[in-house]
């Protein structure tokens, strides 16, 4: 069974995380994805985060495996022509520039349309259309502008971004969904179509619960934070610390070995249904009888005073064997794991969500393979190219030049 977006050839201008995540996982999907490259430079982020003098970045390897790349510059006249002949031969041009850099480069959307009508062009942005759309945006000034951090942190503290990329990875992985549906509409239509993403919106779609609370704030406290009952809400909603963003009360507590292991935690839901299950095993049968706690109301203004109760029965177990009673209870949870057990993690090696490649300047190295997993066409994560590697290769077949018109382009500054 061929993969599912075999036949589909990217022109990939993307660099640094956002737009690389997103072509990344169309490369596993089984599209061709050509990543150009600034003869001599590459991706800044080949350079960025060395961990082996020389060679490339993990930040770069993580990023675009499955790629093939060509060294190219647009803005002289032969890379120009060879760019032009490229969004000719591909289906989904791909960018992440500052706003206006492949304009300058000669190639607005009108021209591109003119040259490839059935050409998908995606980009993302750091805002969309408005005061704001000419600035450069990096992951965490998306975290800022898209609600992330202000609804970030502990409770009296200062705004706080998140490890989690959702500024770039989380658009990236927007765009995917926009040029998928793209190519969907194309089959029907025979027409390609522009695709924009900007940062601030993909990271207020992903704070979308915040904005349903912002809303609800105007009919009184927020019951399930911990500010309810004895804290002042303002005007906006507030940091809220570890609590759940949903419709069930949850925190994080200690577990045994906390005092010197800083992830010996673990979260634990107050689902409402196997309240009655997590009442008894911490030894609080109790409070089955009890009107102050069994009922999920009675319990919102206590939710601490729980916590604290769960937590002196977690703090005699270590995380995972908090994990292997609860778990059968039916009472959610999560440890905090670690990227050191994350990587060590056999059942993500097994699904290759967590993968090993051969690189041959860097040796083996790990990567996040494809978390999103099709039964008839899985994703076979390979190494990332080396700075235009696949340069020739691409100008022979692609674009049909010979030996002399590649050293002639080469001459001229343009591969
Ligand atoms: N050959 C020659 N020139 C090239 C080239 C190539 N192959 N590829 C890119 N360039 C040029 C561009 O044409 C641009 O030149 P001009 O500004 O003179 O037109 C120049 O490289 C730099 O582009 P840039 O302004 O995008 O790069 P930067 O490092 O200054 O900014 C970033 C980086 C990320 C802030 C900016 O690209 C941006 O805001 N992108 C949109 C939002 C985004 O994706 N942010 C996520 C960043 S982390 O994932």
């Amino acid at each position: 069974m061929g993969k599912a977006l075999e036949g589909v050839r990217i022109l990939d201008m993307t660099h640094v995380q956002s737009g690389p995540t997103c072509t990344q996982i169309l490369a596993w999907f089984g599209a061709d994805v050509i990543k150009i490259e600034r003869p001599g430079a590459g991706d800044a982020t080949r350079s960025q985060l060395r961990d082996i003098p020389d060679v490339d970045s993990l930040y770069f390897t993580m990023l675009n495996a499955n790629k093939r790349s060509i060294t190219l510059n647009p803005k002289t006249e032969v890379g120009n022509k060879i760019f032009a002949k490229l969004i000719e031969e591909c289906d989904v041009m791909v960018e992440n520039f500052a706003p206006g850099a492949i304009d300058r480069m000669g190639f607005p959307w009108e021209k591109i349309q003119e040259i490839n009508p059935r050409m998908i062009y995606a980009s993302i942005k750091g805002f969309g259309p408005g005061p704001y759309e000419d600035c450069k945006v990096y992951e965490n000034v998306a975290q800022c502008t898209g609600g992330a951090a202000s609804t970030t942190g502990e409770l009296e503290g200062f705004p706080m971004v998140t490890g989690a990329q959702i500024g770039d990875s989380g658009t990236g992985m927007h765009l995917v969904a926009g040029i998928l549906a793209a190519l969907f509409h194309r089959e029907k239509s025979g027409k390609g179509q522009r695709v924009v993403c900007a940062m601030q919106d993909a990271v207020l779609n992903l704070c979308r619960v915040k904005l349903r609370d912002q809303q609800r704030l105007a009919h009184g406290p927020l019951k399930e934070y911990p500010q309810y009952p004895n804290g002042e809400f303002g005007e906006a909603v507030p940091r809220a610390g570890n609590a759940s963003g949903g419709g069930h009360p949850g925190w994080i507590v200690k577990c045994k070995g906390w005092e010197t292991d800083p992830d010996a935690y673990i979260y634990v839901i107050l689902q409402a249904m196997a309240f009655e299950a997590l009442a008894i095993v911490i030894g609080h049968e109790d409070w089955l009888e009890d009107p102050d706690f069994n009922t999920p109301d009675a319990r919102l203004p206590r939710l601490m005073e729980v916590y604290g109760e769960i937590e002196k029965w977690t703090m005699t177990k270590d995380k995972m064997e908090v994990m292997d009673t609860l778990n059968p209870l039916n009472v959610p949870c999560g440890p905090i794991l670690s990227m050191k057990e994350l990587a060590e993690e056999q059942g993500l090696r097994a699904t290759e969500t967590v993968v090993e490649v051969d690189h041959p300047e860097r040796g083996k190295y790990l990567t996040v393979g494809n978390p999103i997993k099709l039964s008839d066409s899985p994703a076979d994560v390979d190494r990332a190219p080396l700075l235009g590697e696949h340069t020739e290769e691409i100008l022979k077949t692609i674009i049909g030049l010979d030996d002399q018109e590649i050293d002639a382009a080469r001459e001229q500054g343009a591969i």
